[in-house]
């Protein structure tokens, strides 16, 4: 340990036990006899907690010593999941514990799984970011995350009657990986106005004046690397009245009531995570929320700066911030703002700061989830900011003008402010012109955002400003945590845990693909792993689903353009045919469990439309006694990273099916082949690049080219195609009634019959549907089955996160990994 006081390594498990204890009767004052599981993980959070701690202190004393660049990730998500068992995983001595535990009584899984998810995001945006905080770390770089402490995460979902209910998220009532820092807090100002005056030397200056203040409250969550001591720091902030805003008149006069009032007004900033996933609102809260995060994350970055004495221009040296998608835009004209009007620079000479320190990363090019907001709403919230990004628009349109003159549309078409009723500004733009590289993440995606939404700015930066990373997840959550035995097995041929450092080292285990003992205990973890899935499934849903049929499962959030409508009109058209079929045809088939999950956006009409219709087929298929253990339809509600720790090394089949070009990336598509499963897609996002790096014989792939898409929804808006014949004959069954009162799937089918078909089902149907029957043939053939899924396995080492991480640093931050300093 790093200095006499520091608690050394467990030593033994009764010295595990001991501490664990200790922290139960003390820190919790529970009596240790009624100890309950929740105060045994308490006890053991704690535990580890006061381990992870002194990492953690010298990991930021060394960062600070060193003062070399920093990387600050700025998301409004961080997808976290439980922290225990990663703990354990990178501080060491699970087994141990595991050991301690049982002497107390307990199982050590019992105890992991008392852990309230922390779940501050919606879907792959906040999980890529928690996977990348776990690769900053476990690679060693000096690396900040900036979000928001929600008081309620993502709402948990209900299924009440085939329908999704929300109730809220409410976690932090005991949280022992956040530490509040009540000294640390930054004051941040709204609405107000704008003064504009001459300074001592005659300098014209801009000051924003009045308006009110809230306080930014800092709450840090220490992310330990894995093989490394070094433990980064997320910092969250959380809203407050400011000391001011505390009305002691109003209080004094006995309207206490009211100024509670005030008081819950500026924590409502900070409340509730925005469930939308895909859809932009427009909404004030929204905005205030991100104005709040970007201006405290960035005044603390600057204090942080300027206690290094360097001159401004040596910030890019030292600061490389990353936008998580367009949500934290407004960090581009802040920093702006401090550099001109706080600390007196030139506007030339700061704008070639910011340009130098901001890296921008799309997620989306789906046309409803892009950013704007109207003119006057940024007016009234932030005058001073709406200035200065009418004055960056200005300097951009006139370095546009010159550079391009006989183009006259072009001005319109990439200025920051829209010219529509009312204005607004389009965040996007504004984070392409102010970051000196915009990614994408998958390389179908970089192209599309080149030739469709950035189109312009790639003629007026020319192709360098615009890169890909593909996407990647963390080897030790995503293999070793949710699928140890399959870990293990890998480690034994292996020689050791190697890959959870290097991803890339997988590709040894095709030496073992004919290896008859290593296939044998692939297909038993793989069996295990489905075992254990249904024992969940029948806790929750009642339903008995036996773990030799093939599973096949898609989960993730519910949305059009991802297509679980396809999903349920094939399992739909499956059932039909099984109805039809002679007992000799039955024999034949493939047993199936067809296992979805997913939130819908609470607001998303058609997407909890398909949620409700999964379930009602769940009811009719699961309760046929025609069709018994060959078909089963299951809704897992309430899927969250925890959940999915549990389904991914479930699967035999998952389905990664949206209509070519809609899906940025995808991250699932990994974690589910990485744990020994095969998939379904379409060529969409990394699915392309998984089928390169797996080879095209050990994935399933289907549907139309991103290339074609706009041909057919043309021809659809014109009628110029046909309904696919199977496809009609799911539709007449929904609308016979079979699965409930039909009136209330109208505008599913709808859709697609009458009003365009926008996401291509009908078009994908019958391919979609031919590639489900080649499944149901391969996996007849068991060997070449599993042949197939440990080549796979063997060949997923480029999609680590560590990889990608790597790709970041060098290419858009210019920074370097910070190795931890030995112990003493
Ligand atoms: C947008 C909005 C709009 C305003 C309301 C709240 C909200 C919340 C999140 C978003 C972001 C949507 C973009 C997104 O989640 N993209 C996903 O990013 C994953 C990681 O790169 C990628 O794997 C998925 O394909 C992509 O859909």
């Amino acid at each position: 340990a790093w200095n006499k006081y520091a608690p050394k390594p467990f030593e033994s498990a009764e010295e595990f036990e001991r501490e664990t204890v200790k922290h139960i009767e003390t820190t919790l004052a529970r009596s240790l006899y009624n100890c309950d599981e929740l105060a045994a993980y308490g006890g053991t959070a704690l535990a580890f907690r006061d381990r992870l701690v002194i990492d953690w202190n010298k990991t930021q004393q060394n960062q600070t010593f060193a003062d070399q660049k920093r990387v600050y990730y700025l998301s409004l998500e961080f997808l976290m999941g439980r922290a225990l068992d990663n703990a354990m995983l990178n501080v060491g001595h699970k087994e141990t514990a595991k050991q301690g535990l049982s002497d107390l009584g307990f199982r050590v899984e019992d105890i992991i799984t008392q852990e309230h998810d922390a779940a501050l995001g919606n879907g792959g945006l906040g999980r890529l970011a928690a996977c990348f905080l776990d690769s900053l770390a476990s690679l060693n770089y000096p690396a900040w995350g900036y979000g928001l402490r929600y008081r309620y995460g993502i709402f948990k979902q209900e299924i009440i009657d085939g329908y999704q209910v929300e109730v809220p998220d409410y976690w932090l009532d005991f949280n022992p990986w956040e530490f509040a820092r009540h000294d640390i807090t930054v004051d941040i100002q709204f609405y107000g106005h704008v003064n504009k005056y001459q300074d001592d030397e005659g300098k014209m200056v801009c000051s924003w004046e009045g308006g009110e203040i809230v306080q930014a409250v800092a709450f840090d969550v220490p992310i330990p690397g894995y093989g490394t001591p070094t433990t980064n720091n997320l910092r969250l902030w959380a809203s407050k009245a400011a000391s001011g805003e505390f009305d002691f008149q109003k209080f004094n006069s006995g309207e206490y009531e009211s100024s509670v009032a005030d008081q819950q007004r500026a924590e409502t900033i900070s409340a509730v995570l925005y469930p939308n996933d895909n859809l932009e609102r427009g909404k004030e809260l929204r905005l205030k929320q991100q104005y709040f995060w970007c201006a405290a994350s960035l005044y603390d970055i600057v204090r942080r700066f300027k206690k290094s004495k360097r001159p401004w221009k040596d910030f890019p040296n030292q600061v490389a911030i990353q936008l998580n998608d367009t949500h934290p835009t407004l960090a581009i004209p802040e920093l702006q703002r401090i550099l001109i009007d706080q600390e007196g620079l030139d506007w030339d000479e700061a704008w070639s700061i910011v340009q130098k320190t901001f890296g921008y990363t799309n997620h989306t090019v789906l046309p409803e989830a892009l950013e704007k907001w109207s003119v006057p709403l940024i007016q009234h919230l932030l005058p001073r900011h709406l200035q200065i990004i009418y004055d960056i628009n200005l300097n951009f349109l006139q370095y546009v003008e010159r550079n391009n003159p006989k183009d006259r549309d072009l001005l319109g078409r990439v200025s920051i402010i829209e010219e529509s009723n009312p204005k607004m500004v389009r965040m996007a733009y504004l984070a392409v012109i102010g970051s000196h590289k915009v990614n994408g993440v998958a390389e179908l995606h970089s192209d599309l955002i080149k030739t469709t939404i950035f189109k312009d700015f790639v003629k007026i930066y020319g192709p360098d400003k615009f890169a890909n990373v593909t996407n990647g997840i963390t080897p030790r959550r995503w293999l070793h945590q949710a699928n140890p035995r399959l870990s293990e097995l890998i480690a034994s041929k292996l020689g050791g845990y190697g890959f959870l450092k290097d991803l890339t080292l997988l590709h040894k285990l095709e030496a073992y693909v004919d290896d008859k003992d290593f296939r044998k205990e692939f297909q038993e973890i793989k069996y295990a792993n489905k075992v254990r899935l249904a024992r969940h499934i029948k806790e929750v849903t009642g339903v008995s689903v036996n773990p030799s049929a093939l599973f096949d499962i898609q989960v993730k959030r519910i949305h059009e353009y991802k297509r679980q409508q396809l999903n349920i009109f094939g399992v739909i058209h499956r059932y039909l045919a099984i109805k039809k079929m002679s007992p000799e045809e039955k024999k034949k088939m493939t047993p199936r469990v067809s296992i979805f999950g997913g939130k819908a956006a609470p607001g998303y009409w058609m997407a909890k439309t398909v949620i409700h219709l999964i379930n009602e087929v769940g009811r009719v298929v699961n309760a046929d006694k025609d069709v018994g253990d060959l078909l089963k339809v299951i809704f897992v509600e309430d899927y969250n990273v925890s959940k999915a720790e549990i389904i991914c090394p479930a699967s035999d089949i998952s389905e990664h099916i949206s209509t070519a070009g809609t899906e940025a990336s995808g991250t699932s598509n990994m974690k589910f082949v990485l744990n020994g499963g095969l998939i379904i897609g379409t060529c969409d996002g990394a699915n392309i690049e998984i089928t390169r790096e797996i080879g095209e014989n050990n994935i399933f792939l289907f549907g139309n080219l991103a290339e074609d898409v706009d041909e057919l929804r043309h021809a659809h808006l014109y009628g110029n195609f046909q309904l696919d014949k199977e496809l009609e004959s799911v539709f007449d069954a929904i609308r016979s009634g079979m699965f409930g009162d039909a009136g209330q799937f109208s505008a599913l089918v709808n859709g697609i019959v009458e009003h365009g078909d926008y996401y291509l089902v009908s078009d994908d149907f019958a391919s979609y549907c031919k590639t489900h029957d080649m499944i149901d043939e391969a996996y007849k053939d068991q060997e070449e089955w599993v042949t197939k899924c440990i080549t796979a396995v063997a060949r997923m080492g480029f999609f680590s996160s560590d990889r990608c991480i790597d790709e970041y640093a060098e290419m858009i931050w210019n920074v370097e990994p910070l190795q931890p300093k030995a112990d003493g």
